[in-house]
């Protein structure tokens, strides 16, 4: 490893387990760079501008190496990988391991010892390319649950650095955690952060409470303290979207003539329910899908009036329990459209495809209740998103109370996804909503997501990771907030 360059490097990293674009190959064979479409990079990018800041990120190809390179004013790094890794450290440890495990356990976490190993592996590598590139003192953030070894490598090769972690998923509570094999390295690993970062106060306190049981460090309420004198914060920061930049998107003329044409093309009913969430076993797609069934086929809500549009964005598809969920749901909508479908009439329409942000405008333009039901989840962006496009305070959302966005979102109509007939009382709550009910709850929903913005999260997160550290803190941190 090349010794690391302190002073010319940069003064601003992220490490995300993806770079922020995807590789479009033209017919003719021209290889170019697509800034994928996400909150992260949205709010993360003028930061990076102003600090000539670095992304750390894998490529997305396998075995394949590619040089840093400069994508729309932004310098990404690639971390290469291998197709075994891409299976033991991505598609093994983080999807089929971790993933589930701090998802309350909603499918069996498999453990397995060569699947860590990769995980120790290119965690290790993911540190030591920040090692190389990041200047002396710099500020660094790494992102989510892929990377929770990162800090404390980090740390050991520069231990000049601010470092921040930020984890997207929950944190499980202590009987879930211990069943890892590897839970004080996980611990241990996040400790090498000054600030890490969950998206509910119940995360953080969780893994206060796991580090003093099992690691056995004094802590505070937030707060960690380490024998070497250092203390570590731990502390909620609930993610949210770039609102504005959603309402705009979803005033264009483009969005709402589509919109109008996606209703009409589901034949005018009075209520559009909409579901859109990558295809995932956390996302609580079947008991939703099982509810509406109900709904139509006890007669409570008639095909004539109300379709159910769900998209389910493909998602980890080498992995065993997507493949089993896909196959799933396939027969559970097949089962319901053909138990209460009718000719040129499909009560509920599946779409097994991802699409553009603004195919995702209309969608959101044009359902009448939008139907979010996880059974675990971090935050949940899709929620925040229809809040964001509803300018008219128009719409209805119905809300799991195990995503985290149920914790902001109070205005929403709750639901226990595990509950049947509570979720088909809530749809039916919605759909027969007064506008003025509907619209007193949507103003109060819209004020929450548009005054709480990825901005206004960025900034709390880097404001906090950058504040001095008492006496010892020698280093003058560059200012990463405008
Ligand atoms: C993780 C945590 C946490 C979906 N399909 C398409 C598409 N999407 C976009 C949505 C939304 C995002 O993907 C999904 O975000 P969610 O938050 O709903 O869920 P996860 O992917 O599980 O995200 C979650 C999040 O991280 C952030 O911290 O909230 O809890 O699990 O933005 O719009 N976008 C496009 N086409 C699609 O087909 N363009």
């Amino acid at each position: 490893m090349a010794g690391p360059k302190r002073g010319s490097g940069s003064t601003f990293v992220v490490i995300a387990n993806r770079l922020p674009v995807d590789r479009v190959t033209a017919p003719d064979g021209a290889i170019s760079w697509r800034t994928s479409p996400g909150g992260l990079v949205t709010a993360l990018e003028p930061v990076m501008r102003r600090q000539g800041g670095a992304w750390i990120g894998w490529h997305g190809a396998p075995d394949e190496k590619v040089k840093p390179f400069k994508h729309d004013g932004l310098q990404l790094v690639p971390v290469q990988l291998s197709s075994q890794e891409v299976e033991e450290y991505y598609e093994g440890f983080s999807n089929a391991t971790l993933w589930p495990l701090y998802h309350d356990v909603v499918a069996p976490p498999e453990f397995h010892r060569e699947w860590y190993d990769s995980y120790v592996t290119v965690n290790k590598r993911f540190a030591e390319r920040a090692a190389e590139i990041a200047a002396e003192g710099a500020v660094v953030w790494v992102q989510d649950y892929q990377l929770q070894l990162v800090p404390q490598m980090l740390r050991e090769l520069r231990p000049d650095l601010r470092i921040g972690f930020f984890l997207h998923i929950p944190f499980p509570p202590t009987e879930l955690f211990q069943q890892l094999p590897w839970r004080r390295e996980m611990l241990e690993g996040l400790l090498g952060a000054d600030l890490v970062g969950f998206q509910l106060p119940g995360a953080a306190s969780n893994f206060v409470r796991l580090v003093r049981q099992r690691v056995g460090h004094k802590t505070h309420r937030d707060a960690v303290y380490l024998p070497d004198g250092r203390t570590v914060i731990a502390k909620a920061f609930p993610i949210s979207i770039d609102a504005a930049g959603f309402e705009a998107l979803a005033r264009t003329p483009s969005v709402l003539a589509r919109a109008a044409e996606i209703r009409e093309s589901l034949g005018n009913p009075r209520k559009v329910l909409l579901g859109i969430d990558r295809l995932d076993y956390t996302k609580g797609l079947r008991q939703r899908m099982r509810a509406f069934g109900e709904l139509v086929a006890d007669g409570t809500v008639h095909p004539d009036d109300v379709v159910f549009v769900q998209v389910a964005t493909p998602s980890r598809e080498r992995v065993d329990q997507y493949r089993i969920l896909r196959d799933d749901i396939d027969r559970l909508v097949g089962r319901i459209n053909g138990d209460i479908g009718r000719i040129g009439q499909q009560p509920l329409t599946y779409l097994h495809a991802s699409y553009p942000r603004e195919e995702m405008a209309a969608l959101y333009r044009a359902a009448d209740v939008m139907v979010v039901t996880p059974l675990r989840d971090g935050m949940n962006l899709v929620a925040k998103e229809y809040v964001a496009t509803r300018y008219d305070n128009d719409g209805a959302l119905v809300l799991s109370e195990f995503a985290g966005a149920a914790a902001e979102l109070r205005q929403a109509y709750r639901v226990n996804p595990y509950d049947i007939n509570g979720m088909k009382q809530a749809m039916v709550d919605a759909m027969k909503a007064s506008p003025r009910e509907s619209s007193r709850r949507m103003k109060a929903l819209r004020r929450t997501v548009m005054d709480n913005d990825i901005d206004a999260w960025a900034s709390a997160f880097l404001e906090e990771l950058t504040e001095p550290r008492g006496p010892h803190d020698k280093h003058p941190r560059p200012s990463v907030v405008s």
